[in-house]
């Protein structure tokens, strides 16, 4: 497995960088720990199967070079055919990743917003807020799930969204929901899962700079999760995790746990 540690936060969610780094962290703790441990245990799988690859945004020129530095470690990561994690800082931190897919890859983006966003004040160079109207290239197919927003029309968003699945459809039957969201992901040639922490309820997920209201909870996003699961999956991106924002280590917990049971799972394969 190959976990890409891309700390980009600029343009939007400044501190997110320090999230990338802190799920690193607790991976270097998992492999430790399993690397120490001497009874039979599940972890064993993952000894000597996950490569990290941990970029840094600290001198000019590696900010300057993000977008191409993006590609490239997206690209190395991706020709092994291995299960990719990418960490990003920002949810921008993850569009050079986005871009190295093949389009015929179906990516479940889990997100508050429709990064589409041009309000009368957006600027129209790229930031966080409007990045998938930025690809270099062809975009993978897009479906949102969670989203809360209120602002977009039905049009503009099927300009760059071929399904939307709101979080006040997935309140009232999530059951439903995670029906159509494995028969989409059955039927893909290959499954990306995209996870902006935001699309998270903010109780169970306050490290986040632009938290709403009525998110996913826990348990729901896990039936959603193991939906989409039973498709062809090839890695996960996780960002906009704050963990200046956190309390008590709430979200850091429930991402921890979530990475540790995605590469047992992707191992385990
Ligand atoms: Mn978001």
């Amino acid at each position: 497995m190959r976990v890409v540690v891309f700390p980009f936060d600029l343009f939007g969610s400044a501190g997110t960088g320090a999230g990338a780094k802190l799920l690193a962290d607790t991976i270097h703790e998992i492999l430790d720990d399993t690397e120490q441990e001497s009874r039979p245990c599940r972890a064993e799988v993952l000894r000597g199967q996950v490569q990290l690859k941990e970029l840094a945004f600290d001198t000019p020129a590696a900010v300057a070079q993000w977008r191409l530095r993006g590609r490239a470690a997206a690209r190395q990561a991706l020709r092994w055919g291995e299960f990719v994690l990418w960490l990003g800082g920002n949810h921008l931190a993850v569009l050079p990743l986005l871009e190295e897919l093949a389009p015929d890859t179906l990516v479940f983006q889990f997100d508050a917003h429709l990064d589409v966003y041009r309000f009368h004040d957006t600027i129209a160079e790229l930031s966080h807020g409007n990045y998938l109207q930025h690809f270099d290239g062809p975009r993978p197919r897009l479906i949102n799930v969670g989203h809360r927003d209120l602002f977009l029309t039905a049009a503009e968003i099927q300009q760059t969204f071929e399904a939307v699945y709101p979080a006040w459809q997935v309140a009232c039957d999530p059951q439903r929901v995670a029906g159509e969201l494995q028969a989409k992901a059955h039927a893909a040639t290959r499954v990306w899962i995209d996870l902006d922490c935001d699309a998270f309820d903010p109780s169970v997920m306050p490290a986040v700079a632009e938290p709403l209201p009525f998110g996913l909870l826990a348990p729901v996003f896990l039936t959603l999760f193991e939906a989409i699961w039973n498709g062809p999956v090839i890695g996960l991106s996780i960002s906009e995790f704050d963990p200046g924002r956190d309390w008590r280590d709430t979200s850091l917990q429930l991402l921890g746990w979530l990475v540790e049971y995605t590469l047992l799972k992707a191992a385990e394969r």
